[in-house]
This record gives C-alpha cells, structure tokens and sequence, in this order.
C-alpha cells in the first residue's frame, strides 16, 4: 500500500504583511533627503510562506551601505504621508560603528517573529518595522499608527522594543513623532 502522505496544514498569520526593500540612493542624489525609491519585494500571510521568504533573504548586516527592509502590513506604504502614519512615530535603536554587525540581524528577527507572531503587545498599533544600513551604523524603527507619545500604551511598546535590544546591546531606543523636525529636539520625543 502506498505510503500516505499527510499535508502540512496552512498556518494564518493575523496579519498579511508586504516586504519592500531599497539600496542606495544613485550617484549624485543629495543624503538626508526624502526620496520614495523603496520597491515592493513579496507579500505571505502564512507562517509557510514566512519562512519561505526569510530563509532566502539576506540579512541586514549584509546589505550594502544605504539599503533598508520595510516590513509592512498590507495596504500600509512605508512613508510618514500615509493616512495610518498621521499623528504617529516611530521606536528607533541604532547601532554604533563598533557594534558587531550581528546585532541588528538578531534584533530585526526577533522583534518581527513577535510582530508577525501576534505576541507584541499593542501589536496593533504597530504599522511596520524597517531596518537601515547606513554608513555610521544601523538603524531599526518599529513604526506606529496615531499613538499619544506620553501614553501607556506607547510607554509599552518601547519597553518591548528595549527588551529585544537589551539581549544583544546596551543602547537606549528613542521614540519620535513623525513630521519634518524629525531627529531633532521637540515635544513627543522619548528615550529608554
Ligand atoms: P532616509 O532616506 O531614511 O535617509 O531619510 P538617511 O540617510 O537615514 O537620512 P538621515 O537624515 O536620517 O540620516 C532621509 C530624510 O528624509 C531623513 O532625514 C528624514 O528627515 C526624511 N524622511 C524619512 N522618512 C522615512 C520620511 C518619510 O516617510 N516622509 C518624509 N517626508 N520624509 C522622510
């Protein structure tokens, strides 16, 4: 009698989450200047089609100086513009040169194995994630939806947020506000 084979059964995510990705900006362009030049990589929404992708895609430390992975819930762009962005902010740890690389990779999988995994709290107001090589060090932004920076909830996410961090660096993570004094001094701004 022939073997029988059993199919694996599909497992949902919560969410349907879309992957866009970007590299440098082209010769001449001016840094420090907001250019949409991300292209949409795959969507999954099954924890199948997860590992599909994951285990065939680069890991940040590898990428080349000025790219970013933008890991978004389907219908949400990764841009400050988009209507879910407005009046929210983003988690932001950054490393520091000396840094060894793999820290980056460890924090940027497993804050997103949480988010993905519906096991971070307030995971709903959580539109994002993105990870950015840059040429001072590495960033991770966990990206929100409209979010009082003085709040519990918010106070929440970043404590998550730096729990992940604090596995693999003793680096603060800093929430800001979205909007065009973005990275300087202002009301909103917080620091763990
Ligand atoms: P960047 O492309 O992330 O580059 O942002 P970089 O090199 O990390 O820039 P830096 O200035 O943070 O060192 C380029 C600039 O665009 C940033 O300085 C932000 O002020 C701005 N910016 C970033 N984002 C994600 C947005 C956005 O979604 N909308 C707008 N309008 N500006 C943005």
């Amino acid at each position: 009698m022939a073997a029988e084979t059993k199919a694996t059964p599909t497992l949902p995510l919560n969410d349907e989450w879309v992957l866009w990705f970007n590299g440098p900006r082209s010769g001449g362009a001016s840094a420090h200047r907001w250019e949409k030049r991300y292209k949409k990589v795959t969507n999954f929404n099954t924890v199948q089609d997860f590992w599909r992708i994951f285990n065939n895609l680069k890991v940040p430390s590898t990428l080349v100086v000025g790219s970013d992975y933008h890991l978004f819930k389907d219908g949400i762009e990764p841009e400050w513009e988009h209507e879910k962005h407005l009046g929210g902010g983003a988690w932001t740890f950054r490393t520091q040169s000396k840094d060894p690389p793999t820290q980056i990779d460890y924090v940027w999988f497993q804050v997103l194995l949480s988010l993905i995994g519906n096991t971070f709290k307030y995971g709903e107001y959580v539109t994002g994630i993105v990870v950015s090589v840059r040429k001072g060090g590495m960033r991770i932004a966990i990206w929100l939806t409209k979010v009082e920076p003085k709040s519990a909830i918010n106070d929440e996410i970043g404590d998550q947020f730096k729990r992940f961090v604090s596995c693999q660096a003793n680096r603060k993570v800093a929430y800001a506000p979205f909007d065009d004094t973005w990275g300087r001094a202002k009301d909103g701004e917080r620091n763990k």
